[in-house]
């Protein structure tokens, strides 16, 4: 699916600023869709308030209710067609949704255009005749989102009535996840109208490649709404120069003197992104559509992740869409701060734990030349039921949305399909096959793989994948306090995972909670310098390893962030290296150091 972006041929008119809301405070959630919500304008309902999009509901107000909902919310506003959009004929009007959590259906002007599930990717409808049929202007746009969690959503999650009157309030139920950050919800992502022509670029995949210093770019144009459109395809530098042309749907493009797209750290001039401008040409009009495409290869071998055939090792971080006020809603500013501080601390990668990131943070890591390990929401697979193969044939197809979506982006290095699920249960083995395999047949060009922390000897999906990513937290979960025992551990963690699998691995996650300004000498648990210590001691052991077999260590977390209330957890999870507002404790000094050594180094 092509990122919206203008040009001789598209329009694209944002919808973000405040939309009208209400939540279904019903008890059975379902008053909006039983009274038709959709039909008229949502504050003839009822009670309406206003709503920023993109941002998450949840800390807008001061209400318990609305921070803690679950069920349906409604969201709607007036936009105006632009007249041209509408007398033009041969334009087609598209209505995209960047993300809205989790489940949501959308109608314009009382008519149902789509439904989505899943709260992490994009979803668009062809709005034209609906649009067209109706004359009143402006047009309504509503949209109801569901957050609620079941065996079978991604993350999955199960809902729990409590029907004791002695000790609950009448109604009273809760959501049980088994993931470690707070389930925000709402419009997350931008919401906006764009146009093309009647026949238009409906889909570009490019694959890469290089020898010598001729680079290769092999693309496949998807044309929609015209039987026999004519394709050309211009590959532009930097500088605006074109470096290779070819016509027809499917071609390679070849470039002399080719500029490879490097990561961060790794090259003087990271991140080397062409322009790919493809015209579609057919008697209804032109469509013109520029896509940036760095040139690289990826591959791994028993000990080495290789970019560019050269060895990469991943020093970075784990991140979350995570901030004051606004939850997971899309913020410029955040993302670009998050940006600098990830490349003053020398950080070259980042995971998206635990799903897909906005397209525009994609983007960002594309022309910063920041790796990315892409993740989709299977995170918290815990229960068995999870496993069957009703969850499994949503898992793939959210697979296949992810990869139409982020194929294009040469940051994207690696795809994993999971975070800490249940690896060890027997279905385990028959899921992750599929899963990866099917990931695979997408994707012929990228390593893919999950995230365990399930003993090496028990883990059923490890097999199946390229690289083995290990999360571990000694002396914090196991062994609270002690220090000492991180290297041992350590040290056995990595020698038995690559006895058994040889392939190279990847501490996905480790790390200690430390609230920021808590100190303790000698380091006690959730003082910065417990926090500074874990992380020394697992440093000494990467630098060992990192010879032989480890190629990379993300640290847990980039940034304090939210989670659901709990014993364990004081306004949320404290393993960031800053805080929450983006200041840093004295691991970010620590690690800034290192990575900068290991570039030095490296690089
Ligand atoms: C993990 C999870 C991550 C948690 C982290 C923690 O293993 O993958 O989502 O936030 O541990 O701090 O407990």
């Amino acid at each position: 699916m092509l990122f919206p972006r203008e040009s001789l041929s598209r329009e694209v008119k944002e919808l973000n600023g405040l939309w009208t809301f209400r939540a279904d405070l019903s008890p059975n959630r379902n008053q909006g869709f039983d009274q038709f919500w959709f039909k008229r304008p949502l504050a003839e309902s009822g009670p309406v308030i206003d709503m920023p999009v993109p941002s998450s509901f949840n800390d807008l107000t001061q209400s318990p209710k609305l921070r803690d909902f679950i069920g349906w919310v409604w969201y709607e506003k007036e936009a105006w067609i632009p007249q041209r959009w509408l007398q033009d004929k041969d334009t087609r009007i598209m209505l995209r949704v960047g993300s809205a959590h989790y489940y949501a259906v959308v109608w314009v002007n009382g008519v149902q255009v789509m439904e989505h599930e899943g709260g992490h990717l994009p979803f668009e409808a062809n709005i034209s005749d609906v649009i067209r049929m109706d004359a009143s202007m402006p047009c309504r746009i509503t949209i109801a989102v569901n957050n609620t969690l079941d065996l079978h959503t991604l993350p999955p999650g199960t809902i729990q009535y409590m029907n004791d009157p002695t000790r609950y309030p009448a109604d009273y139920f809760v959501q049980n996840t088994n993931f470690d950050f707070f389930n925000y919800a709402g419009i997350h992502r931008s919401v906006l109208l764009y146009t093309t022509p009647k026949a238009y670029i409906d889909d570009i995949t490019v694959t890469t490649s290089f020898s010598d210093s001729t680079g290769f770019v092999k693309y496949n144009v998807t044309p929609g709404g015209s039987a026999k459109p004519s394709v050309k395809v211009t590959l532009m530098d930097k500088d605006g120069k074109c470096v290779a042309t070819a016509n027809g749907t499917l071609g390679v493009l070849k470039v002399p003197e080719v500029n490879l797209w490097w990561p961060y750290l790794m090259h003087q001039n990271p991140g080397y992104l062409y322009s790919m401008e493809v015209q579609l040409k057919a008697e209804s009009g032109v469509d013109y559509y520029t896509l940036p495409v760095g040139i690289r290869t990826v591959s791994v071998t028993s000990t080495q992740f290789l970019i560019n055939n050269k060895p990469f090792y991943f020093h970075g971080v784990n991140k979350h869409e995570d901030s004051d006020i606004r939850g997971k809603g899309f913020d410029w500013p955040l993302v670009v701060k998050d940006f600098n501080l990830m490349k003053w601390m020398g950080a070259n990668s980042f995971r998206t734990s635990h799903y897909p990131y906005a397209e525009e943070i994609l983007q960002m890591a594309d022309r910063h030349g920041i790796v990315v390990i892409d993740e989709c929401p299977g995170v918290g697979i815990k229960d068995i039921r999870s496993f069957d193969n009703t969850s499994l044939a949503h898992h793939l197809v959210v697979m296949k949305e992810l990869l139409r979506r982020d194929k294009n982006h040469p940051s994207v290095v690696m795809w994993s399909v999971a975070n800490e699920p249940a690896a060890e249960m027997p279905p385990a083995g028959y899921y992750f096959k599929q899963l990866i395999t099917y990931t695979k047949s997408l994707d012929p060009t990228r390593p893919v793989t999950f995230i365990t922390d399930s003993n090496y000897a028990r883990d059923q999906g490890a097999p199946y994948v390229d690289v083995i990513c290990v999360n571990s937290y000694f002396s914090w979960y196991h062994d609270p306090g002690h220090l000492e025992v991180i290297s041992i551990q350590l040290q056995t963690q990595f020698d038995d995972w690559y006895k058994k699998y040889k392939k190279p691995i990847i501490q996905s996650e480790y790390g200690a909670d430390a609230v920021a300004g808590l100190h303790n000498d000698p380091p006690s648990m959730f003082t910065e310098e417990y926090q500074k210590t874990v992380l020394q001691n697992y440093h000494r052991v990467f630098d060992q390893k990192r010879k032989d077999f480890v190629v990379g260590e993300l640290i847990w977390n980039f940034a304090d962030f939210m989670t659901a209330q709990g014993i364990t957890r004081v306004v949320g999870n404290k393993k960031g290296m800053f805080t929450r507002q983006r200041q840093p404790k004295a691991g970010a000094f620590l690690l800034k150091e290192r990575y900068w050594r290991i570039a030095n180094e490296t690089g």
